[in-house]
């Protein structure tokens, strides 16, 4: 439990690297049970707000400046549940609204490492509930017995994904029923595709979609943009990201979301042609900054866009074929495969989900914060 440490709180904290995210992840009951005392706390670890978070743990980065809040579940369909909060480096809220499927991978390595879980066998399966939006996955993680005799998480392995260095053991990750995670439905303004009037920037085709992250997928060429760009190249265009922002801000009404100006989602998705052997290629603006790679949820909904017909996605999108397709989703460090399970009735319909991540334990410990802080309640 959180305990006094002269002027300050230390509170027990895993911090952990889930697929290209990185994070201190908590258990919910080591922190104030009061949500605006918590935000406090979690702010306050990550060293928020201040851009480069530098009297905190946060990396400076909204990829790295990610919590996660797990807890035991009451619920018999759900082993464990989880908060995510995504903090904007120089914000000062931690926003619950949105899933984040990077974070996801390390739940349940998370929950084993503090007994909340108890391994299975050499392959533990659970059910995560992601509290911010309801959505349940069903995760496997490698837990073989270690020269103790006792089972552990086993992080090493030969599993690779783009944006993270070298191989680790594989997480495997299954979703059902991620449509209208935040938007409510799938397609929220009930059409595939849609012309918008942008301010500045004249009429925009896209696709509004939600299947489990809320994105506006546009062609970059729409912006002068190749499509191809590389994250840092995106970062410095501030033509670009003006005329995406304004976007951004039409196609947030048109979703139903409101005013969207000080939140972060939707996010912008740009999409051209295969630029190698994949089927779609994607930069991602989240929704300021360029991701280094792109979002789970954000690359399983990019994919659903690719086999709905008529789509600005299918329209670029190559090579996807079938009840199973595997579709390949570039981004700037490389690919991100999604399989998804079509409704062989209605091939229109994008049912289940399954994709490839890694995760790593990184420090093990407490995370300081200043008493006043976590005694705000
Ligand atoms: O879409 C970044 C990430 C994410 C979210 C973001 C994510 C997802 O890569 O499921 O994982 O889109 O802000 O961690």
């Amino acid at each position: 439990a959180a305990h006094r440490r002269g002027s300050q709180t230390a509170i027990p904290c895993l911090l952990m690297r889930g697929g290209t995210s990185r994070g201190p992840f908590f258990d919910e009951r080591a922190l104030p049970e009061d949500v605006a005392a918590r935000d406090a706390v979690l702010l306050a670890a990550l060293g928020s707000p201040d851009e480069r978070q530098i009297d905190g743990i946060g990396g400076a980065h909204p990829l790295t400046s990610k919590v996660g809040v797990v807890a035991p579940s009451a619920r018999s369909d759900v082993d464990i549940e989880w908060t995510f909060g995504q903090v904007q480096p120089a914000g000062s809220s931690v926003d619950v609204t949105a899933n984040c499927g990077n974070m996801l991978a390390a739940v349940l390595p998370f929950a084993v490492e503090t007994g909340m879980i108890e391994p299975a066998g050499d392959r533990t399966t659970a059910r995560v509930l992601t509290r911010n939006t309801g959505m349940i996955a069903e995760i496997t993680v490698q837990t073989p017995r270690g020269t103790d005799g006792q089972r552990h998480v086993e992080y090493a392995g030969q599993a690779h994904i783009d944006g993270v260095p070298g191989g680790s053991a594989p997480i495997e990750i299954g979703f059902l029923d991620t449509a209208g995670s935040v938007a409510g439905s799938l397609l929220p303004t009930g059409n595939v595709r849609d012309t918008v009037e942008v301010p500045g920037v004249g009429q925009v085709e896209v696709t509004l979609i939600d299947n489990g992250q809320p994105l506006v997928v546009v062609e970059g060429a729409r912006f002068g943009a190749t499509g191809y760009e590389t994250p840092a190249e995106i970062d410095a265009d501030e033509r670009l990201k003006a005329e995406v922002e304004a976007l951004r801000l039409v196609c947030g009404h048109a979703m139903g979301l409101g005013d969207v100006t000080g939140k972060n989602y939707p996010k912008m998705t740009l999409v051209a042609p295969p630029a190698h052997d994949g089927s779609v290629s994607t930069r991602s603006l989240i929704p300021h900054v360029a991701h280094q790679s792109i979002g789970v949820l954000a690359a399983v909904t990019a994919a659903t866009a690719c086999v709905l017909e008529g789509s600005v996605a299918a329209r670029v999108a190559e090579g996807i074929t079938g009840t199973e397709p595997t579709v390949s989703v570039e981004h700037p460090s490389g690919e991100f495969s999604v399989t998804l399970g079509l409704d062989p009735a209605d091939p229109q319909k994008v049912v289940r989900s399954a994709l490839l991540r890694t995760a790593r334990l990184l420090m093990s410990g407490d995370v300081l914060v200043p008493s006043s802080k976590f005694e705000k309640e």
